[in-house]
């Protein structure tokens, strides 16, 4: 059994949990209150940040390190030969570019999400302190232009997707569970953000949630 510590918002570890999702393998997921994080900081030894695995006595952090961990424990296509350049090259994208304007378009609603007002105020302040003060109601107010980014990024993958079921050649891969993992971020942030980007992203989430074996 492994075991998944994470916020309910992170796309970091909602990618993390699609793929536990697609490789079939048994899991329990641990919501981290956000404004108590003892038990992660003693299972990871002093970390205070998501996603993190304990497997079999082994803990892992770092969502692409948790990727390549979980990817040999199951027999799987996940990244299909000949094309290991692609996919993970597409996964460190998501994680970089698209995650850069995807988590300003998404960081307003999620702090609405919070019930303990100290959390609020804290995911505000952490924030503030490496964007700015601020910050949080600027990318409410400038939400159109976001998205409006966030359509030209993802232009190329949609046109893909115009065409074929999956970012990359004619299977699901690991491209598609991390696309999916910083999707379903925004749509938490407010469930009508994605069809805002674009329809068709919803589309593609909820597609991947029914073709997952778990
Ligand atoms: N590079 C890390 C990034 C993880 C990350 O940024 N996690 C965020 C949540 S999405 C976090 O835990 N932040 C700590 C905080 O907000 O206090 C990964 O891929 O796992």
């Amino acid at each position: 059994m492994i075991t998944l510590y994470r916020f309910p918002y992170s796309c970091y570890a909602l990618k993390v949990q699609f793929l536990l999702d697609h490789l079939g393998l048994p899991y329990k997921v641990r919501d981290v209150p956000f404004g108590d994080r003892d038990e992660l900081i003693e299972v990871t030894g002093g970390r205070v940040m998501v996603p993190a695995i304990l497997h079999e006595g082994n803990v892992v952090v770092e969502s692409r390190d948790i990727f390549q961990y979980l990817l040999t424990l199951s027999k799987n296509d996940l990244v299909p030969a000949g094309m290991e350049a692609a996919v993970w090259a597409y996964l460190d994208w998501t994680d970089s570019l698209l995650e850069d304007v995807l988590f300003r378009i998404a960081s307003p609603g999620i702090a609405e999400q919070f019930t303990k007002p100290t959390e609020k105020a804290l995911f505000i302040f952490i924030k503030e302190r490496k964007f700015g003060m601020g910050c949080v109601s600027e990318w409410q107010r400038t939400r159109k232009e976001l998205i409006d980014r966030a359509k030209v990024l993802l232009a190329p993958t949609l046109e893909t997707l115009s065409q074929s079921d999956y970012v990359m050649g004619n299977r699901l891969t690991i491209a598609d569970v991390s696309l999916a993992g910083h999707l379903a971020m925004v749509e938490y942030a407010d469930p009508t953000l994605l069809p805002a980007i674009s329809p068709d992203l919803q589309l593609l989430l909820s597609r991947l949630r029914n073709s997952a074996k778990g």
